[in-house]
């Protein structure tokens, strides 16, 4: 039996900053003290993970009031203690949604200045990645969408996606870049929903190669779709760079569950989905992107990682253990009334 302490079957796993957190939500202030980046750091080894995701502004504060050198002075900082702790930093993602200029979207916002803005800033994410060792950058699109379509010209706004999309390619000639599709939240509808959209917008871009997607567990359930078929889409084209798994409970606001927690079934078919494509041999890492209950006290706040990867290590061993011979047979006799059972029965513990 895998525990925490035990065998990853060669996955190595990682998670953000972001995901121990303080509780707030829209409806209610912090619940907890903030835990500092310090003391962060020394909880990935302790909870079994090997890698960093990051937010440029994660790895440096306050990134657009500083001079390139102050930035890359302190992302050269924190890269150091992260190797001290044998860890690497996996992703790097730049955080356009918080800032002023990027209330209407940043790539495709209407106002020429803030796309200008947007476009500086993702160079400037990538030039934290390269001090921090990275060469995946992650495009979770959060504003690039409208709240009424007739606010944008959605034809149009692809193609600053794509302007985006190219300089970034063209500012470091070795970066890739990992978009993350959402179909939803902020925005009322988003315009890279799924990961069709995402690796259509890579296909059309000046060096395809070097774009492909992340998947995230809740985004795929949000856009009604299955998230194993959005992940088996991405590694039959050789571009799923990621995960970020959790769970969801349906068609609400993204609840970043913990992985299985949910729906275990759902679950079972994202590991088998990646275990069946040797997504660990490819080198990309088992990324979380999972929220503590608000009711969770400070002192048991990480839970939700350790038992996210907990929980993605049992089915593995799950996946493993189902009997081939049976799979077969009921597949060759078309009897998938049979199949489902054994899954099931075999999920139950029987
Ligand atoms: C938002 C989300 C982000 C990205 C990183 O829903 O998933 O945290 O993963 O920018
Ligand atoms: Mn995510």
């Amino acid at each position: 039996m895998a525990s925490a302490a035990g065998s990853t079957y060669g996955y190595r796993f990682s998670f953000g900053p972001w995901n121990i957190h303080e509780g707030a939500d829209p409806f209610g202030p912090t619940v907890r003290p903030t835990v500092e980046w310090g003391k962060k750091l020394k909880l990935y080894k302790k909870l079994g993970f090997d890698g960093v995701q990051f937010h440029d502004d994660d790895a440096v504060r306050e990134v657009d009031s500083k001079s390139g050198k102050q930035v890359e002075k302190e992302a050269a900082e924190v890269g150091k203690a992260i190797r001290g702790e044998g860890l690497e930093v996996e992703i790097v993602a730049p955080r356009l949604w918080e800032d002023a200029r990027g209330i209407d979207g940043g790539y495709t916002a209407n106002d020429p200045k803030s796309r200008k803005w947007a476009i500086e800033r993702s160079k400037r994410c990538i030039d934290i990645a390269n001090v921090l060792g990275c060469d995946l950058i992650v495009l979770w699109l959060a504003r690039e969408g409208t709240y009424v379509r007739e606010a944008k010209d959605a034809a149009r706004a692809h193609e600053y996606l794509l302007d985006a999309i190219n300089a970034m390619l063209k500012h470091d000639r070795k970066i890739r870049i990992a978009i993350e599709p959402k179909p939803n939240e902020p925005m009322d509808h988003a315009y890279v929903p799924t990961i069709g959209h995402a690796l259509a917008l890579g296909m059309m871009s000046n060096d395809p190669k070097r774009v492909g997607g992340l998947i995230e567990t809740a985004h795929a359930l949000l856009a009604g779709l299955d998230p194993s078929d959005e992940m088996a889409f991405a590694l039959a084209a050789g571009k799923l760079w990621s995960v970020h798994l959790n769970d969801q409970n349906g068609l609400k606001y993204d609840q970043d569950k913990a992985f299985g927690s949910a729906n275990l079934r759902q679950a079972w078919n994202q590991v088998r989905v990646l275990e069946r494509a040797g997504y660990a041999k490819t080198g990309a890492m088992v990324g979380l992107d999972v929220k503590a209950m608000r009711t969770q006290k400070a002192e048991v706040a990480t839970r939700h990682l350790a038992n996210s990867r907990r929980i993605f290590l049992r089915l593995i061993e799950k996946v493993r253990s189902f009997d081939k011979k049976v799979e077969k047979q009921f597949v060759d006799a078309r009897d998938y009334e049979g199949l489902e059972l054994a899954v099931m029965e075999h999920l139950m513990g029987k």
